[in-house]
């Protein structure tokens, strides 16, 4: 899948990638990245996110 295309996912999926961040301004450093990323959960749960490069980087994104 093209870097920033819309996706729409079918509950099969195990994970989803944002790709890369970067801070503001650095983008170009690595070309397909950015520094935002959207996704709007259409069911209620509990998802689990993590930086893959910083493993105790994690959050927790709770949907009521
Ligand atoms: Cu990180």
């Amino acid at each position: 899948m093209d870097p920033n295309a819309n996706y729409t996912m079918t509950g099969e999926e195990k994970y989803i990638n944002s790709g890369w961040f970067l801070p503001v301004g650095l983008e170009g450093e690595y070309p397909g990245s950015g520094n935002t990323f959207t996704m709007t959960f259409e069911r209620l749960g509990t998802y689990g996110y993590l930086c893959i490069l910083h493993p105790w980087m994690t959050g927790t994104v709770i949907v009521e």
